[in-house]
């Protein structure tokens, strides 16, 4: 039990300011003397506006001192502002507090946030009968036949393919009950390859004496077991069913922030699987961020001694949470191998993100020598809060830096991209660098935007040369510099994704409104996540129709790879709030992936969804329950 208690309440608000109380009360014996309050939050404070104390904000980290003395039993509280429109969710507020005095150091406990108008609403989704044969995503083509194929123990797998290989080694891990075992004569389950199948299409036959997948690569055969498993039931058997399918979209993908909080190894490899069983087939692995480097780079330590780490008297201060003690972790070139493997038996295909120029705090901590400015007095202040975090296009360290990592990370990852982030540099940076902006009259580059093309540029370059295309949010093609060749993925709206389209790039939708994992599921101020996008039912997530204004005949439908659901972890650090945020709006996107959009239906994929969800629970996966 904390000996210390924190209450924040919302005192006032307008639509665009916010007011709080802050309390703490003592209820330990000791007087906090000297002392100073720990607490993180997402949003920026105010500083001068605390009317007790004085606060510093590094990110989500802050810090108050200059407090009077805290005997037992009393209550401190100070107020403070936000420039905010009203609040809507607890975890707008603090996640974690702790206090230091001269003595010692003591956890604190910290209470909901009280909001002046909280939504308790939730509502409901009508109740559905559990679909028997329950498929998601919907296929194209299916026929349900009478009977059922009955498994036995041991049956054996005949694969007449390699290609089929992988696919079938997973149907025998994942139902080990069965003791599936592989085969080359002609048995009752079979892998065979079709000449006349498209590439990412299958065919799924099974009677009452057989079962046939079909394809003609190997993530044919891996969405066929993809099938399969979702319809062997309880009793070891299957319905007969007829099956013809092939996905709406080529690229469907799923990106995951293990910068913001660290993902081990085996709920990164969950969530891969999780990715191959509802049919996607890009994993996109945000590696680096300012709050964490988490990828081993050979030759630079620092990145990874000093970058995966933070804590309150490290380079990298605490963040979000866990915020009391040594906080971090990072993969080994060895782990990320394996990842890859095993991504690729699963049909996936796993993107690195490397994030630059911009959300490169943790790499400028931990490689001052190369990537810090001193000469550089801009000042400007990042969305997440900070004002040393990207890499200057004028040192030769930041080009030397990127040599060395984008060698390495092209030779980890066989994928032919690599994608460069590029998001969110924030106004005012590079203007007070005498480099930079000599740089700029050298090239009579007419704004910062420039020289971040000029960085960019530099660095697509340098992929090519390793034989990757370059990939980069919609940012990435500010200041015009960067190639046709570079794929952009949009995230603030659909809309600069068609605008990238019709200027002739390749395109990815990642639109927040839709596809952000880590939006709120509901009005309801006790559900966690964001909602910057807007808050995200899992029905509003089901009806996104992509470029559903543009007329089917318009040309920039061919622009358009796929879409991609993502998940950013600030307020994710552990393996259950993850599946909270994943499930079921994963299955729900993978349908807007895969299924034709005349196909879909709501409540047809709610019976679906419901079956589903009993799987998830046998399994021993979370995930938030659309009916409760
Ligand atoms: C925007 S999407 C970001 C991330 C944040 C996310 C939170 C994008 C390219 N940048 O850095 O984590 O919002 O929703």
């Amino acid at each position: 039990m904390s000996l210390f208690r924190l209450n924040l309440k919302v005192v006032n608000e307008t639509q665009q300011r916010t007011r709080f109380s802050l309390s703490i009360i003592n209820l330990s014996a000791v007087t906090l003397n000297d002392w100073k309050l720990h607490f993180s939050i997402t949003r920026f404070l105010e500083s001068q506006s605390f009317t007790l104390g004085s606060c510093s904000q590094v990110g989500s980290f802050c810090t108050v001192t200059r407090l009077p003395n805290l005997k037992p039993a009393d209550t401190m509280t100070t107020e403070f502002e936000m420039l905010t429109p009203p609040l809507q969710l607890q975890c707008d507020g603090i996640l974690e507090a702790f206090v230091v005095s001269s003595e010692d150091e003591y956890s604190v406990e910290v209470m909901p946030l009280q909001l002046m108008q909280p939504t308790t609403k939730s509502p409901t989704i009508a109740p559905v009968k559990a679909a028997t044969v329950a498929i998601i995503p919907k296929p194209n083509k299916l026929a349900v036949k009478p009977g059922h194929f009955q498994f036995s123990r041991g049956e054996s797998l005949a694969i007449t393919t390699e290609m089929a290989k992988d696919a079938a080694l997973w149907l025998c891990e994942a139902q080990q009950t069965l003791h599936l075992n592989l085969s080359q004569m002609e048995d009752r389950i079979h892998f065979k390859q079709c000449d006349t199948l498209k590439a990412q299409a299958y065919q799924l036959d099974i009677s009452t004496d057989k079962i046939s997948i079909y394809a003609n690569s190997k993530q044919g055969f891996s969405h066929g077991v993809a099938t399969l498993l979702q319809l062997i039931n309880d009793n070891n058997s299957a319905p007969c069913v007829e099956i013809s399918d092939s996905p709406a979209y080529d690229y469907r993908g799923m990106m995951l922030d293990c910068a913001r909080h660290f993902h081990q190894i085996e709920q990164v490899k969950l969530i891969i699987e999780q990715l191959a069983r509802y049919k996607y087939n890009h994993f996109h692995w945000h590696l680096t961020d300012d709050e964490g480097w988490r990828i081993e780079i050979k030759g630079l330590p620092e990145l990874t001694d000093i970058g995966a780490w933070r804590a309150i008297d490290l380079p990298l201060t605490a963040q979000f949470r866990h915020i009391q003690s040594k906080y971090g972790g990072f993969y080994t070139q060895q782990q990320i191998t394996d990842v890859v493997n095993y991504a690729q038996r699963r049909g996936i295909t796993v993107i690195p993100e490397i994030d630059i120029p911009g959300h490169c705090r943790a790499a400028i901590k931990s490689l001052p020598q190369l990537l810090l400015d001193s000469d550089d007095h801009s000042v400007y202040r990042s969305v997440q809060h900070y004002n040393d975090n990207v890499l200057s296009p004028a040192l030769a360290g930041t080009y030397q830096f990127l040599d060395h990592v984008l060698e390495q990370v092209a030779t980890l990852f066989p994928a032919p991209y690599v994608h460069i982030g590029a998001d969110e540099v924030p106004e005012g940076v590079w203007t007070k660098s005498p480099r930079c902006q000599a740089l700029m009259k050298k090239h009579h580059y007419a704004d910062e935007k420039d020289l971040q093309g000029h960085l960019l540029r530099y660095v697509e370059n340098k992929l090519h040369s390793l034989g990757k295309r370059m990939l980069g949010w919609e940012e990435a093609q500010h200041g015009g510099k960067v190639s046709q060749q570079t794929v952009i993925y949009s995230w603030q709206s659909e809309q600069a994704a068609i605008d990238c389209a019709r200027q002739g790039f390749d395109v990815v939708l990642q639109p927040g409104q839709y596809t952000y994992l880590d939006m709120a599921q509901e009005f309801d101020e006790t559900e966690p996540g964001f909602y910057w996008a807007n808050i995200t039912p899992l029905k509003h997530a089901y009806h996104y129709q992509p470029l559903q204004d543009i007329p089917p005949t318009d040309p920039i439908h061919k622009k358009v790879w796929g879409i991609q659901a993502g998940l950013w972890c600030e307020l994710i650090d552990n393996e259950q709030k993850l599946q909270y945020m994943v499930h079921p709006r994963l299955q729900a996107i993978a349908e807007v992936c895969w299924t034709q959009a005349d196909d879909k239906e709501w409540t047809d994929f709610l019976s679906r969804l419901k079956t589903d969800l009993q799987r998830l629970d046998r399994r021993g996966m979370t995930y938030r329950n659309p009916w409760h």
